[in-house]
Formats: C-alpha cells, structure tokens, sequence
C-alpha cells in the first residue's frame, strides 16, 4: 500500500506530512544489510534517556543494527504516526464500522503463545523446576543453563533488526507511579507491538520522568526477520514478519531481562505481559513477600450498597474475562472490573491483601465473546481497538465465532485467512479460536472507580476455577488457608487455545499459573502457604467453583450473568453467614442457600453439588501421581497433608 493510499480516520493531515517525512528519515539510512556502528535517532532524544536506559539501548543496538531508533513518548501523534506506518505496511486496515478500530491478520505460524520454546534461565536448574519424578519431563516450566541460553541467544539477536526501526518503549506495570507498581522498557522492532503496548500498559515519557536512575525490566524483542533485498520470503507473510522456526522466549531472572524472538503474536511480544508481570513478576514477588497472579479482579456490590473486591484464578479459554465484566442477573447485584488476567496483590500494615491490575488494558479472546456472553466487553472493543485474527465483516465490522446473531444481514464474511464469502461449510473457523481484541480498560462500562487506585483495592475472597466437565461441584468454599493453597495446586481445566495445545483434555494448570511460573512450583507454594503463619494477616476466603459441569443434556449450570448467584453465596460467607455445611471436598452451600429466584430455567441443584465417590477416588489418585511426578520432594509437606486428608474424607464421608 503506497503512502498515500493509507487511511487517515486516525491520521489527520498534519500527521499525513510528519509521517512521510518520518519515514524519508528511515528510508534515508544508509543501504540496508549492512552491519553498522551508527543508527539514526529517528524520534526522541537518546541524551535525555536515564543513563542506565540509554546504556540498555545503545548496548542492544550494537547487537541487533536497526537502521534507526525511535524513543517512545506515548502522545497521541505518536500513536497516529504508528498507525499510519503499520497501515502502510498492510500490517493493520482500518475496520469502517468502528472508530479508531483495526484489524490485523498474523501469519497463521504465528498465532498463540509458544509454550514449548519459553525457558526461564537461572544458575541452579532447582530454582526454576522441581525436581520431577524420574527425571520426566517438568510441565511446570523450561528451564536452560545460562551458558546454552547466552549461545541460543548469540545465534538468533546479532544482526535481527537490520533494515527496521527498533522502538524504545518505556513502560509502568500498574498506575505510573504507584508503590505496586514496577517498570520496564521494551526494545522491539514490531510497530504493532508498540501500538499495542501503548494499549495494555502505561508508556512514554510520564515512566521515564518516575523511573529517574531506578531498576527496571529489561525487554528485548524482535520478530526476528531482518529486511532482505528479497523481501521477508521463506513463505512468511510479507505484513507479518515472523521467524516460527526460531522461536523462544528467554526469561533471565538474574540479570533482570526477558529475551523474546521471532514471534509477534500477543503472549509472546508484549513482554509487559505474561514475561513480565506473571513471570519474573512472581519471581520478584516471591522475594519482596508479595503474589503476582493470574487472576482478574472484580468489585462486587450486593442490593444493600456494600462492596466487596474479589480475585479469580482461571485457566485461560474458562470465561474469564466474562466473568470480570459480568452483567449479574440477580436483583441489586452491581459487578465492576478491576481487572481481566492479572492481579498483583500485597499485604498491607494493617494485614489486609490489596490487589492493582498491573495492565491497562484487555487482551481477550475474542469467540466466544458475544452480546450474551459478554456485553460489556463488546461495548467495550467499539472503538480504539486492535483486533488480530478474527473475521471481518463486508460492512466493515468484526466477526468470530459465537457472533452468529450480530451478524449483519446481507453482510458476507472474510476470514482471518483472507477468504471471502467465507461459510460454516467450510467447515473451518472464521476467526482463529486464540483471536483477540486488544483494547483500553479504561472504555470498559463497568470499569470500577478505583481500578488505578495506587494502593490498590482490599481482596477478600480469592476464587480458583476450571472447566470441569464432571465431579466437581458448582462451587465450594476451602477450610482454610492451607486447604485453599492445595485447591490452587490442585487445579485442572479442559486445555486451551491460547497454547499450542489441540484436543479439549483435563489438564493440570496449578493456579491457573502452568504456563506462567517464574521459579520452582514447590517453593512457589511454600510462598503461598508461608501467609499461614503471619496471625497479623486477614487471610481471604479460598473457594472453587465450576461452571461447566455437565449431564446428558449439556451444562447444568446456565452460568454467564446467573454466576451472580454463586457470588451472592461467597459475598455471604465473607460476611460470616451461616450459610455452609461440610462436605469432603470443601463447605458447600446449605441446601437452598444459593438464591435461585427468578431463574428461568429448572436446575438440578442436587446434580451439581453430587460428589460421585468413584470420581473423587480417582481424582484423588490423579492427584498423588501428579504431585509426586510433577513436584516430587518439592512438595510442601501441608499440601501432601492436605491430599491425605482429603483421601481420608473420600474414604469415609462419600
Ligand atoms: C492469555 C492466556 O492470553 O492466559 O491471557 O493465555
Ligand atoms: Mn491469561
């Protein structure tokens, strides 16, 4: 697409010339491919970076060889400029339908996160994995030896920006400025990731004004494919330059840094993200006595106006950011979104857990997603959005899977693949399953009031969750402390898109953290279970609950907005209602405390709350192997008790 074909919904005029006369500038570095000792600073000011910032920049770009560098401010001409250059890169096109919205469609190698090729990097292999029964393989993180890390490394950056800008991205995990919050500085050469950076984190000049000569993160990443006088080739989409056979995702705690390569997709590029703030967050979390946790967080009002602020835990594809964003169907009930995937929670003096959502934005999944399913967060994604990989609609619009009675009449269909008139019949997925809309907390109509508050808001209750298509109840309430951490331990899902994963299995996810732990699992519940011993803390309640148990006729439970009504029970138990009885799984609802007026639909309470004894024998028996394969001698002692005394109860209460 030549310059001035781009689109200027965002790009007025003014940023029509700048732009043109930014990219001369690119244009105007000497030939590419040529190894260099000197980049352009193309936007910014390399002098007026902290010196250990500009020491990080100037260091990576010996090492990459941009042709420019361009230091981000966060202002809007800038945002307007990165659209314009992603636009004419044929990376984004503007959806009419909406404003400021864009579509981008990945190269279809490079489409979710890369479980297999994300390493954490440390001295002592015991700091990053347990030690695993017979030597099996870890589920529970890669690690590699600094030494085949620095060498993978050497082999993939030296020379991986030739021919591109490389962006300076100075950014705040949590409200600039905040006790809680941390700050990191991305180095990328993918505009898109800067665009969308700019979306789910604080960045610019305000971060570089609170960092002064303070720690921040290291992060590196590139898509790893130089400019070639031959174009991008190797079969990889020309707007999408990706390099999938060279993956990997380097986390190195002990120098602070996080190294990502040849991927542009999300969950591997935005390193604020997963890398940063679930990774080497918990990592640093653990050593400052605090939680960094995949969890949303939510503001729940009951009809006499008190408020209380949960955190849940659930694997990714289990309705998470629904549940955030919840429309409740019970009467009186207010839900306010803190939060979709991250919480960052400490104790404060008084004992009291407060959690900040360290991003600004959502990345969420977008099938599924649906005026049913979801209102809040389609009103939310109507403007200033990013969208990748989902369908598009021939009046402009979005489409996936799920928005099958939002389409448009007469409106034909363009999959995420680029095919027109795409049908059911083809039997393949319009949008990608792992597609996402990448958009501004902020626009979120039941964003909560204090979402950015600095010292961010009280947790009393922590919920973990699954998809758990048998056996488990819709939901349960943990004894205590120490039982609630072996329910996070213990915690299994149908597998997810968002990984390389394909068949719908249980699968293991401890604290919905599989995927996201920094540092060895067993100490990372020894971290956990060390808040049991602190008598100044006010410990929040632990439950579980399930929506998706099933019966010969689907779900049984309706879910989405009617989850108030298991919100109301756990909002209830926090303010010490009688309303539990014990069970041998955990204190379950009273027979009838769960407030099931209005509901339109007959449910089978009796169903849901059954605990099948064969069942439970066999997940307890699931458990043991799992925990003595997976976590072997790093398993705490109170969570081997915990496993015990729930074979006890099996044994003798079912
Ligand atoms: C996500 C995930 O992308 O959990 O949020 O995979
Ligand atoms: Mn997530």
């Amino acid at each position: 697409m030549g310059v001035d074909k781009v689109n200027t919904q965002a790009a007025s005029s003014s940023i029509d010339m700048f732009a043109t006369h930014y990219l001369k500038e690119v244009a105007c570095s000497s030939s590419k491919l040529q190894p260099k000792s000197n980049y352009r600073i193309i936007y910014g000011n390399l002098n007026r970076l902290p010196k250990q910032v500009r020491f990080y920049v100037e260091e990576n770009a010996k090492v990459c060889q941009p042709e420019a560098i361009h230091i981000c401010d966060g202002s809007e001409k800038e945002k307007d400029l990165l659209l314009y250059i992603l636009q004419k890169e044929g990376t984004i096109k503007p959806l009419a339908k909406y404003e400021n919205c864009w579509l981008a469609n990945t190269d279809p190698a490079d489409v979710a996160r890369v479980e297999s090729r994300t390493f954490i990097s440390t001295e002592e292999r015991h700091d990053t994995i347990t030690r695993t029964k017979g030597g099996v393989k870890s589920m529970l993180a890669n690690w590699m030896s600094p030494q085949d890390t620095e060498e993978a490394l050497h082999a993939r950056f030296p020379g991986c920006m030739m021919g591109r800008t490389m962006y300076v991205i100075p950014f705040s995990m949590g409200p600039v400025g905040s006790p809680l919050s941390k700050i990191g500085i991305e180095l990328t050469d993918s505009a898109y990731v800067v665009a969308s950076m700019g979306i789910m984190t604080r960045i610019g000049q305000k971060v570089l004004d609170t960092l002064k000569e303070g720690e921040f993160v290291k992060c590196l990443h590139s898509v790893g494919k130089p400019v070639t006088s031959t174009g991008v080739a190797d079969g990889i989409k020309e707007s999408w330059p990706c390099n999938p056979k060279d993956v990997m995702i380097a986390h190195l705690p002990e120098r602070n840094e996080i190294c990502s390569f040849g991927s542009g997709y999300g969950g591997n590029s935005l390193l604020g993200k997963k890398c940063f703030a679930l990774r080497l967050g918990s990592i640093l979390a653990r050593r400052e006595g605090w939680l960094a946790e995949h969890m949303l967080i939510m503001g729940v009002e009951n009809p006499k106006g008190e408020k209380k602020y949960f955190a849940a835990a659930f694997p990714s594809a289990c309705g998470k950011t629904n549940l955030a964003m919840m429309e409740p169907t019970l009467p009186g009930y207010k839900v306010t979104c803190v939060g979709d995937d991250i919480a960052w929670m400490r104790f404060d003096k008084n004992g009291q857990l407060r959690a900040i959502n360290p991003e600004a934005g959502f990345f969420g999944v977008a099938p599924g997603t649906s005026m049913k399913t979801n209102p809040n967060a389609m009103r939310t994604v109507m403007k200033n959005t990013i969208f990748t990989n989902v369908a598009e609609t021939s009046d402009g619009g979005v489409y996936w899977e799920g928005m099958e009675d939002e389409l448009p009449d007469n409106a034909t269909i363009t999959s995420w693949l680029g095919e027109e008139e795409w049908s059911k019949s083809t039997e393949k997925p319009a949008a990608h399953p792992n597609s996402r809309f990448c958009t501004p907390a902020g626009q979120c109509p039941i964003i909560d009031e204090q979402w950015e508050s600095p010292e961010g808001v009280p947790i009393e209750g922590i919920i973990f969750g699954g998809r758990r298509p048998e056996g488990v109840p819709l939901v349960y309430e943990a004894f205590d402390w120490n039982h609630g951490v072996f329910v996070g331990a213990a915690l299994k899902s149908e597998a997810t898109a968002a990984a390389e994963h394909k068949a719908k299995v249980v699968m293991h996810d401890p604290f919905a953290m599989r995927p996201f732990f920094g540092y060895n699992f067993g100490h990372y519940l020894d971290h956990w279970l060390s808040f049991q011993d602190n008598n100044k803390l006010k410990l929040p309640k632990v439950f579980h609950v399930n929506w998706f148990r099933k019966g010969p006729k689907g779900f049984l439970w309706p879910g989405f907005g009617e989850n108030s009504r298991v919100l109301d029970w756990m909002f209830r138990r926090v303010n010490g209602e009688d309303c539990a009885i014990k069970s041998a799984v955990g204190l379950i609802p009273v027979p009838g405390s769960i407030d099931l007026s209005g509901l339109k639909e007959e449910v089978d309470m009796d169903e849901l709350f059954r605990l099948p004894k064969d069942f439970w024998q066999s997940e307890v028996r699931e458990l043991k192997n799992y925990f003595e394969e997976q976590v072997g001698e790093d398993l705490p002692v109170n969570i081997q008790r915990e496993l015990q005394k729930l074979e006890q109860r099996v044994q003798s209460e079912l």
